[in-house]
């Protein structure tokens, strides 16, 4: 709370009518996260629409962040974010997966090209209001008007509340480790895959960490079968196969899996056994070797990093609501990870916390200003295949 004083207090309204809307308002508060400290996020609030075409009903918000970033930052970064959580620009007041408004910072002033600040449309909305007045009861213009005082007026605009409290609260990222890989026979997961893909084959498990994988052979090919973990968030697993979609768009010659649709065409095939629900993955077969342990020579690092780059490369532009979420190994989230510092010996407790420290200084102001896009960032051995015989 500390930073309250030294850091302005910016309000950032956020609104969304298409797809998941709770799961993406709550998946960008996780982005905020990137643009300083969240001291504040308001209840959700179902609104009627205001202004543009006949559209469906919003969910609005307001969180309120103490920010290092000067407004024209803050207000890169949030246009970044709606981007890469797949914001289709269409018409002006026109449906939106994601709507993210700089409505207060400090009691800043700002009428440039592309930033005015207050929010022009603040005092004439309930929608933006409400929330704000929730999440910083004190908020108030910079001309002194009370926030709250003009509430009144607009209390004739529909707004109900949607949910209080904890809403926007991720699951425990570190809950999909703890809960162990769906349990599947071959037998079963080869029916799985005639049921969901359509596909005949015979299936042999694969290792997997979280998911229960298997290699399924047959007259139409080679498969990886996945079975998600029950804990996994199914936004993520569609992301997944977004994310395989685009690239074998983009570079049909990359060496990469491709994702192979249901028959009902979903992304991720959903079944049932045993009285549950059944997550599923199906991409094509790459045929390689794992690269051996240990492995690192000049021409290895020089392959690998080039296929990194040709990866991100292709993956300019992806967008989609899951790519923002709370994850442990997220390098941008590495303040969520000083609890754990208590498990370190004491020597090496002092210095990932002076790391930690000397991030939140210096990293993360530069961070949240920054461009971003979705990359591939765990190309470790056990990820890697090479040609067979040919770890470099
Ligand atoms: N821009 C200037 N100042 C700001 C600021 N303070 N915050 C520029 C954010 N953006 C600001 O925004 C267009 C440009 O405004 C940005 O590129 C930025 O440079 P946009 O989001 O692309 O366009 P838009 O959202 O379609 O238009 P506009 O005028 O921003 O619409 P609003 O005011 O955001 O309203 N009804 C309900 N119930 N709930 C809603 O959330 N939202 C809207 C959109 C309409 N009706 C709604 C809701
Ligand atoms: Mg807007």
């Amino acid at each position: 709370m500390g930073s309250e004083h030294l850091s302005p207090r910016a309000a950032i309204g956020l609104g969304s009518n298409l797809g998941d809307r709770k799961r993406t308002l709550a998946a960008a508060i996780a982005g905020l996260e990137a643009f300083g400290e969240v001291t504040a996020v308001s209840p959700l609030y179902e609104t009627a629409p205001v202004g543009g075409p006949d559209q469906g009903p919003y969910l609005n918000a307001v969180v309120v962040i103490a920010t290092a970033l000067g407004p024209s930052d803050l207000l890169d970064g949030l246009l970044d974010l709606e981007r890469v959580m797949g914001r289709e620009r269409r018409e002006r007041w026109g449906p939106r997966t994601l709507d993210l408004d700089l409505l207060l910072f400090g009691d800043r002033v700002i009428d440039e090209p592309g930033l005015a600040v207050p929010h022009p449309r603040l005092s004439e909305r309930r929608f933006v209001l409400q929330p704000l007045v929730d999440a910083w009861p004190d908020a108030a213009l910079p001309d002194g008007t009370a926030a709250a005082d003009l509430l009144p007026a607009v209390a004739g605009q529909e707004a109900a509340l949607a949910a209080d409290g904890e809403w926007w609260r991720p699951p425990d990222p570190a809950r999909v480790l703890e809960t162990p890989a769906p349990r599947f026979s071959a037998e079963e997961a080869a029916d799985l895959a005639g049921e969901c893909f359509g596909i005949s084959g015979s299936a042999e498990p694969l290792v997997g960490e979280r998911d229960r994988n298997f290699r399924l052979t047959g007259p139409d090919g080679r498969f990886v079968l996945k079975i998600a973990n029950r804990a996994s968030d199914p936004l993520l697993l569609d992301l997944q196969q977004a994310g395989l979609e685009y690239l074998a768009a983009a570079d049909p010659g990359l060496a990469v899996p491709r994702p192979v649709r249901a028959v009902d065409d979903a992304r991720v095939a959903a079944a049932e056994r045993d009285g549950g629900p059944v997550s599923l993955l199906l991409q094509t077969h790459l045929d390689g070797e794992r690269l051996p342990d240990g492995h690192s020579t000049p021409a290895s690092r020089d392959a690998l990093g080039a296929l990194l780059a040709r990866l991100d490369l292709a993956l300019t532009g992806f967008a989609h609501p899951g790519a923002v979420r709370v994850d442990l190994w997220d390098v941008a989230r590495l303040p969520a990870l000083r609890p754990w510092a208590g498990h370190l010996p004491p020597e090496r407790r002092r210095v990932v916390l002076d790391e930690i420290d000397r991030f939140e200084v210096e990293v993360r102001p530069r961070l949240g200003a920054s461009r971003r896009q979705v990359i591939h960032s765990d190309a470790n051995p056990a990820n890697l295949l090479t040609r067979p015989g040919d770890p470099d």
